[in-house]
């Protein structure tokens, strides 16, 4: 007959078993003493600063620096100046015009590096002023990064003649003629 006996293979198998629960112990321990650094805390925002404007729209600028050693992707604001915000391009039309669009997936700060949020090129667009925007307000606003993070910085207003592109957003394309 066929009484073969499974202890031994058995009495492995359970040893082999609890040395794998020992490890996966050892392997998640450090991450949760230690807690993941998030995009919110790697970001560090330098001379940033918001255009003057009476009504409508206006633009904020400045440098956005990543001190982490992982790229992060900013990808909406909010603003203490504006009913809303949009991540904005500024590109060749094709018939020598510039114009601002959204951003795609959002801006993306390599580690160690920055981003150049400038007028004529990339910025933080404000939509829907709640109250004129003065030389001198302080306005604060909110980053929001794709890890769920956030980061709160504060900016000062400047009169500033420039940045007057025309804005071609296409979820506000009332005409939807691309
Ligand atoms: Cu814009």
């Amino acid at each position: 007959m066929n009484t073969l006996t499974v202890r031994r293979p058995a009495v492995v198998f359970a040893l082999a078993a609890a040395a794998l629960a020992l490890a996966g112990c050892a392997t998640t321990t450090p991450d949760q003493a230690a807690g993941p650094t998030t995009a919110g805390q790697s970001v560090t925002s330098i001379d940033a600063w918001v255009k003057a404007a009476g009504e409508g729209m206006s633009a904020a600028f400045g440098e956005l620096a990543n001190t982490g050693d992982a790229d992060v992707t900013l990808v909406s604001a909010t603003s203490t100046a504006s009913t809303s915000m949009q991540l904005h391009e500024t590109v060749d039309n094709g018939s020598g015009s510039m114009v601002m669009r959204e951003k795609d997936g959002g801006f993306t700060i390599p580690a160690g590096g920055a981003l150049t949020l400038e007028p004529g090129g990339n910025h933080l667009m404000l939509m829907g002023l709640t109250a004129p925007i003065v030389a001198g307000d302080e306005i604060e606003f909110t980053l929001t990064f794709s890890d769920g993070s956030d980061y709160t910085f504060t900016a000062p207003a400047k009169d500033y003649s420039g940045a007057n592109e025309t804005y071609t957003g296409d979820d506000m394309n009332m005409g939807g003629d691309d």
